[in-house]
């Protein structure tokens, strides 16, 4: 647009509109009411006469300028897009008004409309909402920082989400992995996981609760005691704070507690605290809060909210593509690569379903082939199997429009082994002892022929 021409309706809405004052390619414009005086608001070019199609024209606009209009008034309204439309045709125009109804406004094709109080209203909720992550952020601060060592507290194996905000809430505490240490339960085992911590290069040690004596203060990011046992250790009951966004449990003391449940993953609210303290985030943080929000909501599609929209749109301007696509591509190791090699050269879909036994493989190398698998032309479901230790380990995929993955596999593995999973993602293990005594011989052809009729008779069966 050349020109933005912005015209007001009276004295009061142009000293409103004084204080936004005009951009760049912007003009102020104003068309003073009978009764006012014509002393014009510093900066504005009064339009006399009142609104008509010659006041328009003196403004001499060419093809590609266009209009803001400022009034509550209607036929105010309908007086200057006539005006307009008869001075310059078809320029299009952004009506700015907070009380007019749709009816009030004539049906124009190239005509917008917004509120003009209402426009600083929603950027004064969302400043509202900022300051109070930084009271947060603030209360934290004032709670933490005269504390030797804070142990930041995960749940047991855990999870990108969980991972990528203690590592957040130590940028916030501007603190190092010495005094800030990322502590759990349980050893990182899942590949999705390991991925993270590996390409982040965040390292979680493992403790036993004897040893969160060491600590001074402890945060619990991503769980609740409850996690931890029943009844969990008696140090975890009394904390100094609970950032979380699964259901809140009682039967803990913590002084700050904040737990937002209608969030899809608690990056989400580390990262609204990071910006509300204007902390600056490096690619590698935004990468990690990122994946978290991604792998909890499973790519914005379970349980998310707004927030959740708004951070991943803010994570995602700051974060390394390279770094992501290495946590969710790992480098799989070539006797990997020479396995997935001869399961494809056997591989055929039946019946839309797409089964690649492995033989014995990394773990991570399994859910990818599986991933891979889906894109096979025909393939509703894949199937991604290799053994693991003593163990048969399956992924599964499913093109989202048919029976949920999870209660697939719930059934497969029924009487024999473990699974679950959601909508179109799942896992199963099925322990070899338990498999041969069943099918006899742990071949490939053996598993993938198993695998084949009992993902048939479980993608077939009627809901209970
Ligand atoms: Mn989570």
């Amino acid at each position: 647009m050349r020109r933005r021409i912005i015209v007001c309706d009276g004295a009061d809405v142009a000293r409103f509109w004084s204080r936004i004052g005009a951009g760049e390619g912007e003009e102020l414009t104003w068309v003073p009411r009978e009764h006012e005086s014509r002393a014009r608001p510093p900066g504005f070019r009064a339009l006399p006469g009142g609104m008509s199609a010659d006041a328009i024209a003196k403004l001499e606009t060419s093809h590609g300028d266009g209009f803001a209009l400022a009034s509550d008034e209607g036929p105010w309204i309908r007086a200057a897009i006539r005006a307009i439309d008869e001075a310059a045709p078809g320029a299009p125009v952004l009506v700015l008004s907070d009380r007019l109804g749709d009816d009030e406004v004539p049906d124009r094709a190239c005509l917008r409309r917004s509120g003009l109080a209402s426009m600083l209203r929603d950027d004064v909720d969302a400043q509202f909402d900022h300051l109070e992550n930084l009271q947060r952020v603030v209360e934290l601060r004032d709670l933490l920082d005269p504390r030797e060592k804070v142990g930041i507290l995960l749940q047991p194996d855990p999870d990108p989400d969980g991972i990528a905000c203690g590592y957040a809430l130590r940028a916030l505490l501007g603190r190092k992995r010495t005094t800030a240490p990322l502590i759990s339960f349980g050893e990182v085992k899942r590949p999705e996981n390991h991925a993270l911590v590996g390409a982040l290069g965040i390292e979680v040690r493992t403790v036993t609760p004897d040893e969160l004596e060491e600590f001074d203060g402890l945060v619990l990011v991503d769980v609740q005691p409850n996690v931890f046992g029943e009844p969990p250790p008696a140090r975890v009951l009394s904390i100094y704070a609970v950032i979380d966004h699964h259901p809140e449990r009682g039967g803990y003391d913590a002084v700050i507690k904040d737990i937002r449940v209608s969030y899809g993953a608690t990056a989400t609210i580390l990262t609204e605290y990071l910006r509300a303290a204007r902390i600056e985030i490096s690619p590698k943080l935004a990468t990690g809060l990122l994946y978290g929000i991604k792998s909890d909501t499973q790519l914005l599609g379970r349980d998310t909210t707004q927030r959740d929209m708004m951070s991943f749109a803010f994570l995602h301007a700051h974060h390394s593509p390279a770094l992501l696509r290495r946590i969710e591509r790992p480098a799989l190791p070539m006797d990997g690569m020479r396995a997935l090699g001869r399961a494809l050269s056997r591989a055929t879909v039946r019946d839309g379903v797409h089964v690649l036994a492995l033989g014995r493989v990394r773990e991570d190398v399994i859910p990818q082939v599986a991933d891979m698998a889906l894109q096979a032309e025909g393939a509703e479901w894949a199937v991604a199997a290799g053994i693991v230790a003593s163990d048969i380990v399956f992924s599964v995929r499913n093109v989202g429009y048919v029976r949920a993955a999870g209660d697939v596999v719930r059934d497969v593995v029924e009487g024999l082994g473990v699974g679950g999973g959601h909508r179109s993602m799942a896992k199963g293990i099925i322990p070899l002892k338990a498999f041969r005594e069943r099918y006899g011989r742990a071949t490939r052809e053996q598993i993938e022929s198993a695998l084949f009729d009992a993902f048939m008779r479980a993608i077939h069966r009627e809901r209970s």
